[in-house]
């Protein structure tokens, strides 16, 4: 196959806190598995993320921790990172928008050229305002009722029943986070972008789009439809990138929005990589403004409505950019407790897995499995920690892990850890290679249409079936009946781990590394298209090694095993 050039992102964690496993399952988990799947196919990637360090969740984090918001930012930033180390997800670069140095020039850029385009425009509005804390009430510092849907809780920027954009004034029974007060309104100014002019051009491009997911096609057109409105990009606060016109006194004060500037990091910490490479400035074209670079955007479900209409209007507006090839966004991830209902993961309720906590005991691939085994690619699925210690054991341990192990100790017990010929071959052995053979291409087509979940199950299915070859040839009584036959049959297996190693890298890449110093092999017979080339006769094994430990935790409780409900992102 042809070799391609791709930028992946994937969306950028607010750095009020450390990652749950919902965050990691939401996109972080899948962007990496395609990451390495592309990586391992030969194709030139560059793989971008970093925190959100600005908006009012900074400012909210700050106020309660009684720290700076730099602080806060930095406190996570590094929290986060280690986070993501720890469970192999591998960013060329985990930077942040306030850490980023070219991130304030590459955001007011951007600002100013949508203003020169005449895509923004000036207005004086009436905005909440909190008599007691002396200040406005931008985002999230309001909460009250929903007025497209009802439902209590909603923020003053988003609700998330809904997943519709709100505008704090719009918000019924509105109340200020910081003080409880009822806030009153007065009028400031603000800088809004013509988003309206941008619907028809967005809903053909999205229209376009028929490899896209359908809730986040369904969402985004089902949005269109009812208009979207003009939004303002500007905010009354002392905290994010100053609106860049000096000359203008009605700019004293204000930053840009968090989520106008957010998207842009991703463009900054391209920059800033291409720049620790000793690139030119404005290097990052090469990744933002190519035709032949694919932009692929990860997210979960409530960033679906920024990634598919705001940002990609604009970019229209700024002019030079590429828009996004796809957007795979994620349902959220609730959580199960034995004996109890499934319920959102939340930090305040306290059911939330914090991913430091779960890798003080656990290592990373059981949980990259199980994740990607229970992905929220179509609706809403619940994490269940004894069905995470079920499904390892049953399967990594049991299929996978068992098929590579009995291998590998058989060849060194009897064929003194060297790969025996594949001489004359059954039509068994025959049909167990085709079947190894054919692996990399049927988990490529899935992984190509981000079917992470099915790949995965392709590759496990595979592995039982190696089991059940091997069960079937019993090389442990042909070793005293036909020696030759019972090479030929370990030769086919150990080359079926081989394949099986590659195709399982991008989802569990600590074993696959294992499994690739067992078998002795090179970078280059590890790549995909190398995936089903057979290992020379011959060649010495390294020493069998536990793939997978057999975890002890709370009981299978079968009857809590729940079924995904159905949800659109619409309800
Ligand atoms: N900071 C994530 C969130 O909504 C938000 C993503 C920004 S991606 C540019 O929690
Ligand atoms: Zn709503």
């Amino acid at each position: 196959m042809a070799k391609r050039r791709f930028t992946v992102t994937a969306a950028l964690p607010y750095s009020n806190g450390v990652l749950h496993v919902g965050h990691i399952a939401g996109c972080y988990l899948p962007a990496d598995i395609f990451v390495r799947y592309l990586r391992s196919r030969g194709d030139e990637v560059l793989f971008i993320c970093g925190s959100d360090d600005h908006g009012v969740p900074l400012l909210l984090a700050a106020r309660q921790e009684g720290k700076l918001p730099r602080e806060v930012a930095d406190f996570y930033r590094a929290q986060q990172k280690r986070d993501y180390d720890g469970l192999g997800i591998r960013f060329d670069i985990y930077s942040g928008t306030a850490a980023a140095e070219v991130h304030t020039e590459i955001s007011q850029r951007f600002f100013l050229k949508l203003l020169e385009n005449g895509h923004l425009e000036k207005r004086t509005s009436e905005q909440l305002y909190d008599p007691e804390a002396r200040m406005f009430l931008p985002d999230r510092y309001v909460e009250g009722i929903c007025h497209h849907c009802g439902t209590g809780g909603a923020r003053g920027d988003q609700c998330e029943a809904c997943g519709r954009l709100i505008e704090p004034t719009e918000l019924l029974q509105p109340r200020s986070v910081i003080t409880g007060a009822t806030p009153e309104l007065r009028e400031t100014v603000h800088w809004f972008f013509r988003l309206p002019e941008f619907e028809g051009r967005l809903r053909e491009w999205i229209r376009g789009k028929d490899d896209w997911r359908p809730m986040v096609k369904n969402f985004s057109l089902g949005l269109l439809e009812q208009g979207l409105p003009f939004r303002s990009i500007t905010r009354d606060l002392d905290w994010g990138i100053p609106v860049p016109l000096e000359d203008d006194p009605d700019a004293k004060g204000k930053v840009l929005y968090v989520w106008f500037d957010a998207p842009i990091g991703y463009v900054s910490f391209t920059e800033q990589w291409c720049r620790e490479q000793g690139g030119e400035p404005g290097e990052y074209e090469r990744w933002w403004k190519d035709p032949d670079c694919k932009i692929i955007h990860f997210i979960g479900e409530d960033n679906v409505i920024f990634h598919v209409l705001t940002w990609p209007a604009m970019l229209m507006a700024e002019g030079t950019f590429q828009l996004p090839e796809n957007v795979p966004a994620n349902c959220f991830l609730n959580i199960q407790f034995p004996g109890e209902d499934e319920t959102k993961i939340s930090k305040s309720r306290g059911t939330a897995i914090w991913i430091n906590d779960y890798l003080e005991q656990y290592e990373a691939d059981p949980l990259r499995y199980y994740l990607t085994m229970i992905a929220p690619e179509r609706q809403r699925t619940a994490f269940k920690f004894e069905d995470l210690i079920r499904r390892n054991n049953e399967e990594l341990v049991a299929a996978l892990g068992n098929f590579v192990h009995r291998n590998m100790t058989f060849t060194h017990r009897y064929f003194a850890g060297a790969v025996p010929p594949c001489a004359a071959p059954t039509e068994q052995d025959r049909a167990q290679l085709a079947m190894a053979a054919g692996l990399p291409d049927r988990v490529s087509a899935l992984l190509e249409g981000y079917r992470f979940k099915e790949a995965l199950q392709e590759v496990m299915a595979a592995a039982r079936e190696s089991n059940r070859y091997f069960d079937y040839r019993q090389p442990w009584v042909l070793r005293k009946e036909d020696k030759a036959a019972c090479g030929t049959v370990i030769n086919v297996c150990l080359n079926t781990i081989k394949t099986l190693a590659v195709v399982m890298g991008p989802f569990l890449p600590f074993a696959a590394d294992k499994v690739a110093a067992m078998l002795s092999a090179t970078p280059q017979e590890m790549a995909w298209d190398a995936a089903a080339g057979l290992l020379p006769e011959g060649r010495a094994l390294g020493d069998p090694e536990i793939l997978f430990e057999k975890l002890e935790g709370p009981a299978p409780d079968d009857a809590a095993a729940g079924v995904p409900h159905e949800r659109s992102a619409g309800d």
